[in-house]
């Protein structure tokens, strides 16, 4: 049985890892962990700064876990805006959660991104290994600590394992300063107002992934035989290739009424624009046997009614 300490857990992904974690192995093996804690969250929390090594140390000591899913992290948009705060907290905090796994022999996980490749990449089918050199901090940020993981793996046998995670899609927690957000407020707005403005251009396009998809894939990840991952940190992993109209059609079978406007945002297009189309998960598939279930369509009709019941 696993015992495993989250960090970032009140975050979009975070939220909903720990509840299907604690589902999985039990609510008293999973601690969620992070700067702030709602107060109906309930199930073993520890207020952490990951930018306190020793809190991080000492936390994973006193509950002893054999695990760290890394997630406390400044995405991209906000990155953006705050570049140095980025590099303390995007790295700092890796640097810290690996030490105490490194010190603790614990198993590893973080998310990489999409945001790792950048405008030299080749953007459509972007194979496992090619160019990456980021335009973002965020960027940046990725690339390197996909890197020091892997340093951690080599140098010192931590078992460090990640995906390249697209833009996530969810209706439990909001997303925290993304380029992606869009694609998770155009379901919120259609519901409240059969409108949405997006400031990603038509003809954008990304990767998108719906939460359940993602989080089976680090299960997945997490428990797939040692012997047959070669690549580590970190696994392309891809299901839905969108752009704006995209979402808007999948709507209108739902919502006909809905509308599209556009009024673009220059640094988050930008830095969509440098980003992939979609992302080649084959390694992903041979490797551990990554698989997503949902499609646009599939996904589309689960986020509307989700929402419409709340
Ligand atoms: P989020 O912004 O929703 O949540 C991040 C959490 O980290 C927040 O709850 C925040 O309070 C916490 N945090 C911030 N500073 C902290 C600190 N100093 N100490 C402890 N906690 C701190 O992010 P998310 O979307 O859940 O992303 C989690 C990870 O997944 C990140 O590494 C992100 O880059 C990666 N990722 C996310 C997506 C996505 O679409 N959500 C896609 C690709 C990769
Ligand atoms: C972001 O837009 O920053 C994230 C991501 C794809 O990493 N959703």
């Amino acid at each position: 049985m696993k015992k495993i300490l989250v960090t970032g857990a009140m975050g979009q992904i975070g939220s909903e890892l720990v509840r299907k974690l604690r589902e999985t192995y039990g609510t008293s093996n999973v601690i969620g962990s992070d700067l702030w804690k709602k107060e109906e969250v309930e199930g073993p929390f520890e207020i952490v700064d990951v930018t306190d090594g020793k809190a991080i140390y000492e936390t994973a000591k006193k509950h002893q876990v054999d695990t760290i899913m890394h997630l406390a992290a400044l995405l991209s948009a906000k990155a953006e805006s705050a570049p140095q705060l980025a590099w303390n907290l995007n790295m700092g905090g890796l640097m810290n959660a690996l030490e105490t796994a490194r010190e603790l022999d614990l198993q590893f996980f973080t998310p990489s991104s999409i945001g790792a490749f950048g405008p030299t990449t080749p953007k459509k089918k972007t194979p496992q290994e090619t160019i990456m050199r980021p335009t973002t901090m965020y960027g940046v940020n990725k690339v390197a600590g996909e890197l020091l993981c892997d340093y951690y793996y080599s140098r010192y046998g931590v078992d460090t394992r990640g995906v390249r995670y697209p833009g996530l899609i969810s209706y439990l927690t909001p997303p925290g300063g993304g380029t992606t957000d869009y694609a998770v407020e155009i379901f919120y707005e259609a519901v409240r107002a059969k409108q949405y403005t997006s400031y990603i251009a038509e003809g954008t396009y990304m990767d998108m992934m719906y939460m359940p998809d993602a989080l089976n894939a680090i299960i997945k990840l997490m428990e797939a035989d040692p012997g047959r991952l070669v690549h580590r940190n970190a696994y392309n992993i891809s299901a839905i290739s969108v752009a704006p109209e995209d979402f808007a059609r999948a709507i209108r079978k739902h919502i006909p009424a809905f509308e599209l406007n556009y009024d673009v945002d220059p640094v988050r297009q930008q830095i969509a624009e440098s980003w992939p189309d979609n992302l080649d998960s084959s390694v992903a598939e041979a490797e551990w046997g990554f698989e997503a279930a949902y499609d646009i369509d599939r996904m589309t009709a689960d986020m509307l009614g989700k929402l419409r019941v709340e």
